[in-house]
């Protein structure tokens, strides 16, 4: 993975460019949308017209960092030609979502933190190392302007907040906290936001978590745990997708299990298992999701198994996993 622009260089190319497409990865969270919402507001301050998309709705408990609407791909206005395009918190094309075509209608660039080998834009930025994609655009609004509003300050400081886990997580490193010191000190209220972000849950989120709770699995001595929900179960409950979003961190917050791992059946695709894994540190999840069909980070990862029935997909995600467990 090669960056083939700099960040003052991706500044100099923004400053030149009036009308940009911030693009947000499918199933927009709360790291893309702040990225997206930030530089949206720095480049509006430049004079220029900026507009956001994403291949799928915002979610109503995230709605508070857009004060502008998420265009989808269909919606965009007819009259807006971009000419540049601005991928922000987008690993892959998979992750484009029927934003995918819109990447090649101008000079386009991508911002990122996930390792990916998908460098799908003109010109590629990804910064493995950074916690969440707002960090990024932290420092790259930063070369862009001396004075960072309140408002861009608390996009950033919920970006960050949101990708880990309100500094849970271990991709959290000193300079994630040095930017968040810094936006705190700039009297964002990160309690306000916290609660809004981590302790808005809904009455369905919750019977999703009860769920979830209720179909753990344990195998390797309790190293490894395994959650699933099908499409019948979530049906029966009369849950959304939406309702399940949330539930990767699950099995890895439980004594002594090392990977976790939370496998939804998709509703468009019965049959098809999406996989959230979650490790320790010293453990790969990245590595083990590389062989059910995705990847990511060390710690964090995804991926997808195709099969017949919910203990076939359990099986094939532990196998995976087990040879990570020494
Ligand atoms: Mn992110």
């Amino acid at each position: 993975m090669t960056n083939n622009i700099t960040l003052s260089e991706i500044a100099e190319i923004l400053k030149k460019r009036n009308k940009i497409l911030l693009i947000c990865h499918i199933r927009p969270d709360g790291d893309t949308l702040a990225s997206a919402f930030a530089l949206k507001s720095v480049l509006e301050e430049m004079g220029k017209k900026i507009i956001c998309s994403s291949s799928d709705k915002v979610a109503d408990r995230l709605s508070f960092l857009c004060d502008d609407t998420v265009y989808l791909p269909n919606e965009l206005p007819k009259d807006f030609t971009p000419d540049l395009v601005v991928s922000v918190d987008v690993a892959s094309n998979s992750m484009l979502g029927n934003c995918k075509e819109l990447i090649s209608i101008a000079e386009s660039i991508k911002i990122d933190h996930h390792e990916s080998d998908e460098q799908f834009a003109d010109h590629n930025y990804t910064v493995s190392e950074s916690a969440s994609c707002s960090e990024i655009i932290y420092d790259l609004i930063n070369i862009l302007t001396p004075n960072m509003s309140d408002k861009v300050c608390e996009l950033l400081y919920a970006g960050i907040s949101f990708d880990t886990g309100c500094f849970k997580h271990s991709n959290v490193t000193k300079e994630t906290h040095e930017k968040a010191a810094y936006l705190i000190s700039r009297n964002v209220d990160s309690a306000l936001i916290n609660q809004k972000l981590f302790g808005n849950k809904t009455k369905k989120e919750i019977e999703a978590l009860k769920m979830a709770y209720n179909n753990l699995e344990f195998f390797a001595d309790g190293k490894i745990a395994v959650t699933c929900i099908t499409n019948l179960m979530r049906e029966e409950k009369g849950l959304s997708e939406d309702d399940i979003a949330d539930l990767a961190q699950i099995p890895i917050e439980i004594d002594d299990v090392i990977i976790g791992a939370t496998l939804k059946e998709k509703g468009d695709k019965p049959g098809n298992y999406k996989i959230s894994m979650r490790s320790r540190p010293g453990t790969n999840a990245g590595a083990v999701c590389k062989m059910l069909n995705g990847g990511g980070h060390v710690c964090a990862a995804g991926g997808l198994v195709i099969a017949n029935t919910k203990e076939e997909a359990i099986n094939l995600v532990v196998n995976a996993a087990l040879t990570e467990i020494k």
